[in-house]
């Protein structure tokens, strides 16, 4: 087992989330792919809240629990953690233009497709029937209330958290939607051309993306119908991602940028990235709930986000840590697919002091503020 240390104790590591929760979803996905042993349980409400809020400083899902009794909380921070513990080949590229685009992409998928995923389980009555009565059987077995009342909660409590309470409204779904099926295009090409994102073998880009894949757009029942009739390369990728084993693997990564990941950083360019500057402005504001027109759709009551504000730091943080010719090349594409202007567009940002410094072992901001204290 390619693992030394702490984390090799008798006790193997716990993973509390849920099965069928996008973050979940993705850490299961890089555990399983470099073979790090773990044990699954669902975490148990409200005990688990009042637990994480004490042991991370919030309560969000998946957290972690290390066999020295240390718990861990955020994906991205988690991942990066094990990738330093543990030996092997490693989940990024060492080519700096590749490397920048793997993260970028990771971050694009744990933040950007978050909403349409949530979208498509909580607005379609069967993805909602399915995914309520679900979660109020895993998570509240301890609540002594009809099955029925809670899951009327948490399609409520889903609704109002990450749908129509984050800015989608019946006039601009249908415009969110065509971004999903324009995306499910885009990763049909790309995965009937080679087996993962960035070549002959999985990276963290493909770990990032397994979150809105793994456990909502292959799962629910409308996006997933799609999936099979539009786009069976895509369930294909998940199948395979799920059962690699990177130590046991050939394939290399491509030697440069792939042509067909050019149109994503395009979308990154015009969505994503004027997304993260709409929410930094209201993180400065002050404005908890704000409008915006991002890429010809019209958001009205986005949920502001001060760990998003992170995530921008972190991609102009990763850029300026690369040395100055890697600097240059990796510019020069940015600026080529639109992404560059965005990617700096605000002069400084509205973090606060010291803000995540101390993931994955204590998280300052939820992903999204709402459900918080
Ligand atoms: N950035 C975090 C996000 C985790 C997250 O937001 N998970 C969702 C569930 S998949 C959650 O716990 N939301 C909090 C809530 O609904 O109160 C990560 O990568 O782990």
């Amino acid at each position: 087992m390619p693992i030394r240390g702490h984390i090799a104790g008798e006790s193997p590591l716990v993973l509390y989330g849920s099965s069928i929760s996008y973050f979940t979803g993705k850490l299961e996905n890089y555990f399983r792919l470099r073979g790090i042993p773990y044990q699954f349980r669902s975490m148990q409400f409200p005990a688990m809240k009042h637990t994480l809020e004490q042991e991370v400083g919030l309560m969000q899902m998946p957290a972690l629990q290390l066999a020295d009794g240390r718990w861990l909380t955020d994906t991205t921070p988690i991942i990066d953690w094990f990738e330093g513990q543990v030996q092997g080949k490693p989940l990024v590229p060492d080519d700096p233009v590749l490397a920048y685009v793997c993260q970028l992409l990771e971050d694009w998928a744990d933040e950007w497709w978050w909403r349409p995923a949530m979208h498509y389980r909580w607005h379609y009555p069967e993805g909602a029937r399915f995914a309520s009565r679900h979660l109020a059987l895993e998570l509240t077995g301890s609540i002594k209330l009809p099955l029925w009342l809670k899951s009327q909660y948490f399609k409520f409590r889903q609704r109002r958290g990450y749908t129509t309470g984050d800015g989608l409204t019946p006039g601009n779904i249908p415009a969110v939607e065509a971004q999903v099926q324009r995306l499910f295009g885009q990763l049909q090409g790309i995965f009937s051309a080679r087996p993962f994102l960035l070549g002959d073998r999985p990276s963290l880009a493909d770990v990032g993306l397994s979150g809105p894949f793994c456990r909502h757009f292959a799962l629910d029942p409308v996006p997933h119908r799609m999936l099979q009739q539009r786009a069976p390369a895509i369930l294909d990728w998940l199948d395979r991602l799920w059962h690699t084993r990177l130590d046991e693997l050939q394939g290399e990564f491509c030697e440069s940028l792939p042509a067909d990941l050019e149109p994503l950083l395009e979308d990154i360019g015009s969505g994503y990235l004027p997304y993260l500057n709409a929410n930094a402005e209201a993180v400065r504001r002050g404005e908890r709930r704000f409008d915006a027109d991002i890429d010809g759709v019209f958001y009205r009551g986005a949920r502001y986000s001060r760990y998003r504000v992170w995530c921008l730091e972190q991609l102009r943080a990763r850029f300026l840590g690369v040395d100055q010719g890697a600097q240059q090349a990796i510019r020069s594409l940015l600026e080529a697919r639109g992404c560059w202007q965005p990617l700096w567009q605000l002069r400084d940002l509205p973090l606060l002091d010291k803000q995540e410094a101390g993931l994955p072992f204590r998280g300052c901001s939820k992903m999204i503020a709402v459900n918080e204290n």
